[in-house]
């Protein structure tokens, strides 16, 4: 696809056309480059309108073009602006719904701009790790103002084109155009068809009363918010030269900066995020057009921490919820936790008062399964055992209306048994959330065996719609996540029997980039919990050695935060995490009790040890197709377990480390006598991508 070419009158008329957002691909620039030389030849006509065909002015550069040579191929998009802006004729821009990266650097070459409200305006390079790197940090604030612009360029968030119309002094937008756009795009070109001269952005002059004392505040501010992100700093410098130097220049630094980013691996990494997000979202089996079910109202069993945060998702996106509990108090307590949490928002100003009552008014509770009844989704969150379950689906059964779909959020239970608790099974699915359910982005979507492809395609639409991230998982003990995370935790319990404390495995793994290491993580969700799961294991999965300071922690009653004490000390009333001397000499003795030879451990072991585990585990997820595409991995560890978004996920990160350095350094690790060498086989497709130079992403 291109662009289009009609003349109205005496106006050329290029459409964008590139579904499903116009991105700016070799083809479509060709056609438009075409179009303007067409319009130029052309004597009937005398003024060019340029806009965008269906849901998109321009999206930006064609992302899946990234990495290709089309991307750079002439005109690129530094070589169509420039036709644009040189035409001897105006040329308008007519903006709607999106005008993003080089979309709007485009708009920014054009003589006029014209829009209609509500258009999402943005540079959004910086999300991927790059700047706009088609003369937006030269042109957007030469047309809109220093400091509004360095916002929007260090930010990356859009901005509604309506309220840019309203910056004082600015020229990036000559009219808001309410009702037809085109039409009205239309009459400001006849009406500037004969305006001379026509006015160029990069002739204006980027402004600032005391840009010295500002670029320094801002360089401030924004290197304190990006430690581990090159790019806004990049953006800022690329600003700054928009101030202190001619456009020629400005623009050459432009593309310095643009170009150095694309080579870090941080830019790299939030690509790679950026289309893994994308790609989550796909089923190979199950095609986009595969028909959805409407979810017009959603029931939800248990009103504890869990359903009340999966509850707040739906009532957020303006979706009816109905509660249901076996008790009114457990109702009631639901309720006014929703209610606290909603004030707490507030409160923040994050949330304004008349859409809190909004939302509180799509709520319902009953102790009536009845009330059910009419309900298209039904997700439950009751306690986590299998009898628990089993009671609920079959009571659900009874009186979920045909083509309710039934979800269960367990995260660890069987989803193949749940479903067979009902004469449905085709309409029974895993819906996994994350606690906080109303805040985690992660959704793992479980499918059955027998989970039906509508039921599927119409989960990961209502996830998308509740804006979670949701991946697909197979049915396995702990799904993607957990699985992974086991294995991690083994990890850190083996470094602590070698002779790491707590806080040191802690502060290696959030140096690295973690947002908690495993044993705060413990402490928060409590260390009860994985004890439970290691007795089941310890039946289950005889073979599966573990190290058994957790037990022995456990033992003492210390759980973690609930308990006021786990792998560290607390002060009532406060998080901190202090080392404790109880912790320290319970290891010691553990140790003793199982003569081992302690050690020095670097810090590079300990992340390797933890994050190659992910990695090896992973691994054995892919091949078993649990998990679809090892990007899938990344995006649940990105959007679920605080892995650090600058390095992409840790099959991303294995990558960047190269495979074959991952099975060099599991090696090491297998020659471990008190780790678990049989473990640290490299799993079979990792062994195959070491053998073939491949990597993960290929
Ligand atoms: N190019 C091609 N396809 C794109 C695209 C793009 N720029 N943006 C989105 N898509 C696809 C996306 O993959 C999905 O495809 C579909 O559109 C719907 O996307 C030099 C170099 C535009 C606000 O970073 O922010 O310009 O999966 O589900 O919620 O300075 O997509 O359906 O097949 O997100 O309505 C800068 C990124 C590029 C914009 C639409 N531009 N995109 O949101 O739909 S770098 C961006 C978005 C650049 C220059 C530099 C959003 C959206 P599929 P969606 P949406």
């Amino acid at each position: 696809m291109s662009a289009n070419y009609e003349v109205r009158g005496a106006i050329a008329v290029i459409t964008l056309d590139n579904p499903p957002v116009n991105g700016l691909g070799f083809a479509t620039r060709k056609a438009a480059a075409e179009g303007i030389e067409r319009a130029e030849a052309d004597p009937a006509v005398k003024a060019v309108v340029i806009t965008g065909a269906g849901k998109a002015f321009s999206g930006g550069a064609d992302i899946r073009e990234f990495g290709s040579p089309k991307a750079m191929a002439e005109p690129n998009l530094l070589s169509l602006i420039a036709v644009v802006e040189n035409c001897s004729k105006p040329v308008v821009a007519a903006v709607h719904t999106v005008c993003m990266g080089g979309g709007l650097e485009l708009a920014l070459g054009c003589h006029y701009r014209v829009a209609a409200p509500g258009a999402k305006i943005a540079l959004p390079e910086v999300k991927l790790g790059l700047l706009p790197g088609a003369g937006g940090t030269q042109r957007l604030p030469r047309a809109l103002g220093v400091e509004p612009a360095l916002n929007m360029i260090v930010s990356g968030e859009p901005v509604n084109s309506e309220m840019l119309a309203q910056v004082p002094g600015q020229q990036l937008f000559q009219k808001i155009v309410e009702g037809d756009l085109l039409e009205g795009a239309i009459a400001y070109a006849n009406e500037v068809a004969d305006k001379r001269p026509l006015p160029k952005v990069r002739e204006l002059k980027a402004r600032h009363a005391n840009p010295e004392a500002f670029f320094q505040f801002a360089r401030n501010m924004v290197g304190g918010m990006s430690r581990n992100f090159p790019a806004p700093l990049r953006c800022l410098e690329a600003v700054a030269a928009s101030v202190n130097m001619k456009f020629d220049e400005g623009m050459k630094a432009e593309r310095e900066g643009f170009a150095a980013l694309m080579m870090t691996p941080e830019s790299k990494a939030l690509r790679h995020a950026f289309f893994a997000e994308r790609a989550a979202s796909k089923i190979g089996d199950v095609p986009d057009s595969t028909p959805q079910r409407e979810i017009r109202r959603v029931g939800v069993i248990g009103a504890g921490t869990m359903g009340g945060g999966i509850s707040m998702n739906f009532l957020n996106a303006g979706i009816p919820v109905t509660i249901l509990e076996t008790k009114q108090e457990a109702l009631d307590r639901g309720v006014a936790t929703i209610k606290k949490n909603y004030e707490a928002q507030v409160k923040k100003g994050k949330l304004k008062e008349d859409k809190y009552q909004q939302r509180m008014a799509l709520l319902s509770t009953t102790l009536d399964y009845a009330a059910l009844g009419d309900a298209d989704l039904i997700i439950e969150a009751v306690f986590e055992e299998i009898g628990v379950k089993e009671a609920v689906f079959k009571q659900l059964d009874a009186v979920a209306k045909p083509g309710a779909i039934l979800a269960s959020n367990t995260s660890t239970l069987d989803v193949d048994k749940i479903a067979s608790f009902t004469k449905r099974p085709q309409d029974v699915v895993g819906m996994h959330f994350f606690s906080p359910a109303n805040v985690m982005k992660l959704l793992e979507v479980v499918r059955g065996k027998a989970t039906a492809k509508d039921v599927l395609a119409t989960v990961m639409a209502i996830g998308k719609k509740i804006k979670k991230t949701a991946v697909v998982s197979g049915v396995c003990d702990g799904f993607i996540g957990n699985r992974m995370i086991e294995q991690y935790s083994r990890q850190a319990g083996f470094l602590l029997d070698e002779g790491c404390s707590p806080q040191q495995v802690d502060k290696a793994v959030e140096k690295f980039g973690f947002a908690m290491g495993p044993f705060r993580m413990g402490d928060l969700a409590g260390n009860d919990i994985g004890w439970a799961i290691r007795k089941r294991r310890y039946v289950e999965k005889p073979g599966m050695k573990y190290s058994a300071s957790a037990d022995r922690l456990c033992e003492l009653g210390r759980y973690g935060q609930k308990t006021g004490a786990g792998w560290y000390d607390y002060v009532p009333g406060k998080r901190d995490a202090i080392p404790s001397p109880v912790v320290e000499e319970m290891l010691a003795k553990h140790r003793a009790a199982i003569g081992i030879q302690t050690r020095q451990i670097s810090d590079e072991e300990i992340v390797q040890r933890l994050v190659f585990a992910l990695v090896n585990e992973a691994a054995h997820l892919l091949e078993e197709g649990i998990a679809q595409r090892a990007s899938d991995v990344d995006m649940v560890y990105l959007t679920g377990y605080g892995f650090p978004l600058w390095r992409g996920g840790p099959m991303c990160y294995a990558d960047t480390v190269g495979l074959f350095n991952v099975v060099q350094a599991m090696k090491r690790f297998a020659k471990n006598p008190n780790d678990d060498g049989s473990f640290w086989q490299p799993a079979p497709l990792l062994a195959r991508l070491v053998a073939e130079g491949k990597s993960f992403n290929d």
